[in-house]
């Protein structure tokens, strides 16, 4: 039957070949587990239902192994280890044991993961015998942000409407709430934060904290946590109060009966994520108190239960004449230290705001007494939707690579972000979902390798983009060698590709106004200065790019000297970045030989030359894939053709206006 997609890379279809087949069936003739905890019960439903489908038998579950072997046993011991070191809480063991295989870990979510672990090593047809694999998670909070809205829309969101059934909770848990969680779990989820940042206070509702309370419910056996987004004003709207006021004694008090209402329904509730004094959220600067001052009350109303507060980093003021790239860490750093223990700030990737290449946000490294928390985006809010096919590994790793030189070399933002580098036990990693209603869940079905792609970064972000690419290609599209290669080395293109024709060369926030699709470089007016274009390139009869050296905002300077010494010369500054940080004469030689306008219109032009590069290696492909799919990306390609040729086309004319130089010759064919 065609593929719909629904089932992401839960596949489990029987392997064709007998004779691999056939050897998984030796190893996995049985699963053993003793364990009567939900989590344990799902980790052996989980393998049974996988291994059932993959090796075209039933694999049925004992009590016990006994004498028998050939099977899957499964063990949580408080006391696991592995080549005698402690497990993590989370951290599994898979190691072969009187010729059966023992999926060991401290806890139920342990052995679950370990046993998607194992179901992983058959999709991808990894061998079993003599299975040895240790692995912990390196962060601990590995969360997914849905920016969904009571009435069912979802901010951003291109993959239909929200999934979550508002009107039928708590009566009716749509059965898609459990497949959702099995996904999530497969790939290390450990939380959810289920509403918009734009939070409405009727979450925070007994009508809706039972809604909540069902969602948990579904979560909880999948090892997953609820967190709520909520609003800074809630007090005032829903609760009577006349402020919201972090210092006030009955504002207080209302946030800890809050609390504690939302406790006792949902014993394992995660927390709270704040957007505040952001974008005309209310926040503790209306009363003039800080963010630390509202994030620490919050915290402080958890009290003694088992939470954290997530508190964003993702503030610009209106109408600031200053550089929309410092002022996060204006308002930031200087309250490092300040911070109550439970909370995490949570800063996005870059300075500005998810766009397809940026530096990486200068608050990581500088701000050592307290746990950042990463944000990344996978709703493709400036990366072509769910049209055009860009996957988003190589950008989050290029980001987690990044070296912020904080505690000297090495001081990357992964080992900033899993609290090496200042030794914090909080640690966290959120990514913004690209998940809706639609049947295949992410609207474009290469979305699905970014939610996979990201799950699996937050485990271990030492995966490479590649390898990652290539399981999920292995689990969901064809395990046919020669296509694997072909899609993975696809997969690992895209993203660079999409930024040649739509941002080369370090512009950025280039695009359509507030829908953020599609090219508009000569937006010059706009509901703020720092919504439009020309803010960003500053393009003019000179040159083109804006300079953020010593001589313009100076905004360099907030990174470490090393940092500052690689992007602050213009002469030596990775061409990635250059109009980032520098604005550049139109006929300034590059290192690549060409000028900048050459270079500009050269990126722009062989950029969307590569999307027809993109839809050949697609066609390669089709003999390995699904035809419904197929046909589905392949036309999906052909609009993305259409659309780089639009990103090229309006860029290159509105910077000719200025710069008043010709096309070169070799990238426009004779007419
Ligand atoms: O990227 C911008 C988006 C807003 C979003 C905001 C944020 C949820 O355009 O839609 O609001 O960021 O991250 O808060």
């Amino acid at each position: 039957r065609a593929d719909d997609g629904y089932r992401l890379w839960l596949k489990y279809d029987r392997i064709a070949d007998a004779a691999p087949r056939q050897q998984y069936q030796r190893a996995a003739q049985f699963i053993a587990s003793s364990g009567t905890t939900p989590g344990v019960r799902t980790a052996a439903a989980e393998l049974q239902r996988g291994l059932s489908g993959l090796l075209g038998q039933a694999v049925p579950v004992v009590a016990a192994a006994g004498s028998r072997t050939g099977g899957i046993v499964l063990r949580v011991d408080a006391q696991a280890s592995a080549g005698g070191q402690a497990l993590k809480p989370e951290g599994y063991h898979i190691f072969s044991e009187k010729n059966n295989l023992v999926i060991t870990g401290r806890t139920d979510r342990a052995v679950l993961y370990g046993a998607f672990a194992l179901l992983r090593q058959v999709q991808t047809r990894q061998p079993l015998a003599g299975l040895n694999v240790t692995s912990n998670p390196r962060i601990n909070f590995r969360l997914l942000n849905h920016w969904d809205n009571p009435n069912g829309t979802v901010e951003r969101g291109y993959a239909g409407s929200s999934i979550w059934q508002w009107y039928e909770l708590p009566e009716r848990l749509d059965p898609r709430y459990t497949d959702y969680a099995r996904a999530n779990a497969s790939i290390g989820i450990n939380g959810v934060v289920i509403n918009n940042v734009n939070a409405s206070a009727r979450y925070l509702s007994a009508e809706y904290l039972a809604k909540v309370a069902a969602l948990a419910g579904v979560m909880r056996p999948y090892g997953i946590r609820v967190y709520l987004s909520v609003m800074w004003a809630a007090p005032k709207v829903i609760g009577g109060l006349n402020t919201a006021d972090p210092l006030d004694p009955a504002v207080k008090q209302w946030w800890a009966a809050k609390s504690d209402e939302i406790y006792k329904a949902i014993p394992d509730f995660g927390g709270f994520l704040v957007k505040a004094n952001s974008e005309g959220e209310p926040g503790p600067q209306d009363y003039g108190r800080n963010h630390a001052d509202g994030a620490n009350m919050l915290a402080q109303s958890l009290g003694r239960h088992d939470g954290v507060v997530m508190w964003r980093a993702f503030v610009y003021k209106a109408n600031s004449n200053g550089d929309r790239f410092k002022e996060a860490y204006e308002e930031f750093q200087p309250l490092d230290g300040k911070f109550d223990p439970k909370v995490l700030v949570q800063v996005k990737n870059g300075p500005i705001d998810f766009q397809a290449r940026e530096p990486f946000h200068p608050l990581f490294g500088a701000m050592p007494k307290t746990p950042l928390l990463l944000e990344v985006q996978l709703t493709q809010e400036y990366l072509g939707f769910a049209t055009h096919l860009v996957y988003l590994a190589p950008l989050i790793k290029e980001c987690l690579e990044a070296d912020t030189y904080a505690k000297g070399p090495g001081s990357t933002v992964a080992k900033v972000v899993d609290g090496t580098v200042d030794h914090h036990e909080l640690s966290g990693i959120a990514g913004v979902a690209n998940i809706g209603a639609d049947r295949n869940w992410t609207g474009h079905p290469v979305g699905q390798a970014n939610w996979y792609a990201f799950g699996r970064l937050a485990w271990d972000h030492m995966l490479s983009p590649e390898t990652i690419a290539a399981e999920w290609t292995k689990m969901t599209l064809t395990t046919e060698p020669a296509a694997v290669r072909t899609l993975t080395n696809l997969l690992e293109q895209s993203r660079s590709i999409y930024v040649r024709y739509t941002t080369p060369l370090g512009l950025h926030h280039i695009m359509g106004e507030s829908i953020h699709y599609g090219p508009q470089p000569w937006l010059a007016k706009a509901g703020r200065p720092d919504w439009t274009a020309v803010y960003y390139h500053k393009a003019d009869s000179v040159g083109l790019g804006f300079d953020r050296t010593a001589g313009g905002s100076n905004a360099l300077a907030l990174y470490k000297p090393e940092v500052q010494k690689q992007w602050g010369n213009a002469q030596t500054c990775p061409l990635n970045y250059l109009l980032w940080f520098h604005h550049v004469g139109w006929r300034q030689p590059l290192p690549t030989g060409r000028t900048l306008w050459n270079e500009l219109c050269t990126r722009y032009y062989t950029g969307a030359d590569s999307v027809l590069w993109m839809q050949q290696q697609w066609a390669a492909a089709k003999p390995a894939l699904d035809p419904a799919l197929y046909a589905d990306v392949a036309a999906r390609l052909q609009t993305q053709r259409k659309e780089a040729l639009w990103w090229r086309d309006a860029c290159v004319l509105y910077f000719q206006t200025l710069a008043r130089q010709p096309i070169p010759a070799p990238l426009v064919p004779p007419a």
